[in-house]
């Protein structure tokens, strides 16, 4: 081959190109540049019917040998390079997995959410199920079938949120100032018996300050059944307060009224700040109040179309931001809506 007066050269140059070709990059620039459509082989081979006849056949089996050479060459040196880059790239690339990874920081549950939680969780343990319903409601709901009446200081402009609906001049729009209206929504739905409790917003058009914020939260609950009595709201409330407070704690009602419920009641639990001698967080008194409470008034069952005669139930409710401030110490309603990290991540 190398006294080939076209291929000795050509081979000439194609050993010295190859000592180059150090990546597939130049190997494919040889490739075209030799057995390519214009490569310099591939002319070769094209010229061959051209020659005088004596040369056609040596020169034919040369440079078939050439390409067959070449392209065994060039596959096995592509194999090499593409092997070598493999081990760079992962030398490169190598990781250390005994670097400590980035931490991510974790969220917690809301101190309020955690509290909802207990609470369902006690009254679930009592045959309770969870209902929900609007935090926009109508005057209907969250007032007149809970048997308040119009004049009720607490429908006044002062104390509630009354919704503007665009295109319509109704006023009966509001944002809910209890969960009740849950209540009435399960009622006017489902015939007795109901136990259910009802955790969600409320809304009152208070001035924010350590205890009150103009969104809160409530769980409220109503058992309705044959023969329920003032004993049924005694014991279950009892029980409740002392699971949740402790079960060395006292429990005593107090005479109140609520327009829904009659006879109403206020419920404390013995402060375990000062053990009941009196303190700056029970005011002197040795109690804490936890919760409202009373039989409901056969006025609300009329609303929902329950006999009053042959059905009677009690009703409780609860602020879950007092319960988190008696339960844990929370000194200010604001903290639980600042979303400042300090706080919550303590819980
Ligand atoms: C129906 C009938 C009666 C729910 C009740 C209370 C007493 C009560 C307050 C506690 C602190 C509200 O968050 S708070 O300001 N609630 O004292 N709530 S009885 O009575 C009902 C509810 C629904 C159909």
């Amino acid at each position: 081959m190398l006294s080939h007066p076209v291929l000795g050269p050509l081979f000439g140059r194609l050993r010295q190109d190859l000592e180059r070709a150090v990546d597939a990059r130049s190997l494919e620039e040889i490739r075209i540049a030799y057995l390519g459509r214009k490569g310099k082989v591939t002319a070769v081979l094209q010229g061959i019917k051209d020659l005088p006849s004596e040369e056609r056949r040596a020169t034919g089996r040369l440079a078939n040998l050439l390409k067959d050479g070449l392209e065994a060459e060039l596959a096995s040196r592509l194999e090499r390079v593409r092997e070598a880059e493999l081990e760079e790239s992962l030398r490169r690339e190598r990781l250390d997995i005994s670097l400590p990874g980035r931490r991510v920081p974790y969220g917690t549950r809301h101190l309020l959410s955690s509290i909802i939680e207990e609470i369902e969780d006690i009254f679930i343990g009592l045959g309770y199920r969870v209902a929900e319903g609007p935090e926009v409601e109508l005057d209907y709901y969250n007032f007149e079938a809970l048997n308040t009446p119009d004049w009720h200081p607490s429908k006044s402009l002062q104390d509630t949120f009354y919704v503007e609906v665009p295109g319509s001049d109704r006023r009966d729009v509001l944002l809910r100032t209890h969960t009740s209206p849950v209540q009435i929504r399960v009622m006017e739905s489902t015939p007795p018996p109901v136990y259910i409790i009802a955790p969600g917003k409320a809304y009152r058009h208070d001035v924010p300050d350590a205890t009150h914020s103009p969104m809160f939260h409530q769980v409220e609950g109503l058992a309705v059944d044959e023969g329920l009595s003032l004993g049924d709201l005694k014991g279950t409330l009892v029980t409740f307060a002392k699971r949740m407070f402790g079960e060395d704690r006292e429990v005593r009602f107090r005479p109140h009224f609520f327009p829904f419920t009659e006879p109403s009641a206020e419920v404390d639990v013995s402060c375990n700040m000062c053990g009941g001698a009196g303190c700056r967080v029970c005011k002197g008194t040795g109690w804490l109040e936890i919760l409202g409470a009373g039989m409901v008034d056969p006025n609300v069952f009329a609303y929902v179309g329950y006999d009053a005669e042959r059905w009677s139930g009690f009703a409780f409710g609860m602020g879950v931001e007092r319960i988190a401030l008696l339960k844990y110490g929370v000194p200010d309603i604001r903290y639980f809506f600042d979303n400042d990290l300090r706080l919550l991540m303590q819980y």
